[in-house]
């Protein structure tokens, strides 16, 4: 075995161009010519097709990246003697498909890609956390779910355009590959009500009647600014999922008052170990205990949205504003830390994020996210499902309120909150379970300890 360095052909007169699909994940056995990578220029659409048959062996690239000929994209592992027949030259790249150029290397000398760019990013990382995902400057799982169709670069275009999956498109072409036909004719059956299977993503936004364009200058002076990057990519995500998952929102509201006690009598030596003490981590911690006690909540459909994966592992991911645009970053085994580790983590975190340092792995592998407008201000919210989890909790801003006891009324801090859920995979009457057994546990954190 020997393992071969994949690089960027000649790509025209192209440099720096984005990378808009990675086809293939570590592990996978490719063919030559199967489709590597997609790469999207302002004027056109590339894939670089694998020059060997082997395993991927490492990515060195990620998603929303920019390649220019000669970068080192893959490593992959050939037979001995595929790699001794290897092509020397560079074949030549057309603008449309272009051959990868191929360094043979013998495995000891292949330099790694983890040491010398930053933690390749697979198809599981990128399915576990989109937003995230968006926030590593990639663009959004959808891409991915079409990774293992065959299609050139327009039919891709064309797919892309319609919002349509390649994955869920049966090809029609030589080797079943797709053509433009394969993909008019999947959205003929959608319209006529022939779909997928239930919970396919496929079709999502088909259908679905175009906002007008407006002149809006007819009516007054505008300006046009271009969004931003991280903006452009979650904003796909998050238009992803509004369509994809069937949200319910359920609203309901704690008693924090004596929670809110304990965090300002801890403030004071929380601050002589430099640690702010908000009141996020004690709802991550409430959220956790929730969590153990709904599993369907800690969980994700299966892609055919035949079943329920539940997660015994308990990372949540906590919604940052950054200047850049919302990122997501996780923090790990939430259920194994204290309220000091756990503050420290969330610091740390939303550091990063805030000076766009967070890696891959920073963002990866959540199981739940929590969105905290709390510091800001709001009564209530509906938090978009950072899918393929199912389930979100808005946080807003705790007020003193008038409660009645009884025989009077009492001042406590109440926080409001929401929990929106795919309703796939969690019934309304468990919604609101689980809200109320969230509200419990902030009421009153002893049962924290149960
Ligand atoms: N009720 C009342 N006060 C709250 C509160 C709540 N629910 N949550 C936080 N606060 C208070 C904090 O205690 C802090 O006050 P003190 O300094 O007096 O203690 C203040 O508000 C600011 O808190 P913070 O925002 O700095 O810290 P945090 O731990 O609550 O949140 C983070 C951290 C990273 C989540 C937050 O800074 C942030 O970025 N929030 C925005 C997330 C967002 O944009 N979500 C929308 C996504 S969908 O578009």
């Amino acid at each position: 075995m020997a393992i071969q360095q994949v690089t960027i052909p000649d790509i025209g007169d192209f440099d720096a161009v984005e990378i808009i699909e990675i086809l293939v994940s570590v592990g996978d056995t490719v063919a030559v010519d199967d489709s590597l990578l997609t790469l999207e220029s302002d004027k056109a659409t590339m894939e670089i097709p694998s020059p060997v048959a082997g395993t991927v062996k490492s990515i060195a690239v990620e998603m929303g990246g920019s390649v220019s000929e000669g970068d080192h994209v893959f490593d992959i592992e050939v037979e001995d003697s595929a790699a001794a027949s290897a092509p020397a030259e560079k074949p030549v790249a057309e603008k449309s498909q272009p051959a990868p150029a191929v360094q043979a290397a013998e495995a000891p000398q292949a330099p790694k890609a983890e040491t010398s760019k930053p933690a390749p990013a697979t198809h599981a990382t990128v399915e576990n956390s989109p937003v995230v995902a968006a926030a590593a400057n990639k663009p959004v799982n959808a891409q991915t779910m079409s990774a293992k169709s065959h299609a050139s670069p327009s039919v891709r275009a064309f797919a892309r355009k319609l919002g349509v999956d390649l994955g869920n498109v049966n090809g029609s072409g030589p080797k079943g590959r797709i053509v433009q036909t394969d993909v008019e004719a999947a959205i003929k059956a959608v319209m006529s009500g022939a779909t997928a299977a239930p919970g396919q993503a496929a079709m999502s936004g088909s259908g679905i009647p175009p906002i007008p364009e407006v002149d809006f200058s007819k009516f007054g002076e505008t300006t046009t600014e271009e969004l931003g990057r991280i903006k452009k990519i979650s904003g796909k995500f998050l238009h992803a999922s509004w369509l994809n998952v069937p949200h319910v929102t359920q609203f309901d509201e704690s008693d924090i008052t004596e929670m809110d006690q304990f965090r300002k009598d801890q403030k004071a030596s929380a601050e002589k170990q430099g640690i702010k003490l908000t009141p996020l981590v004690f709802v991550m911690k409430a959220v956790v205990k929730a969590l153990q006690d709904f599993p369907s909540f800690n969980a994700s459909l299966s892609v055919d949205g035949q079943s329920i994966i539940k997660k015994q592992y308990y990372n949540i991911g906590i919604a940052v504003d950054t200047p850049n645009g919302l990122m997501v970053p996780v923090v790990k085994d939430v259920d194994q830390k204290g309220i000091y580790e756990l503050s420290r983590d969330l610091m740390e975190i939303s550091a990063k994020a805030r000076d766009g340092k967070l890696g891959p792995a920073d963002m990866a592998g959540g199981t739940f996210t929590i969105s905290s407008l709390g510091g800001i201000g709001g009564t209530q919210f509906t938090p978009i499902v950072n899918a393929p989890e199912v389930a979100i909790m808005g946080l807003s801003k705790a007020k003193m309120q008038p409660v009645w006891n009884g025989s009077e009324f009492m001042p406590r801090l109440i926080m409001p909150f929401s929990v929106s859920y795919d309703h796939r995979a969690i019934d309304g009457a468990e919604g609101v379970r689980f809200t109320t057994t969230v509200g419990k546990y902030l009421t009153d954190l002893r049962q924290l300890i149960l």
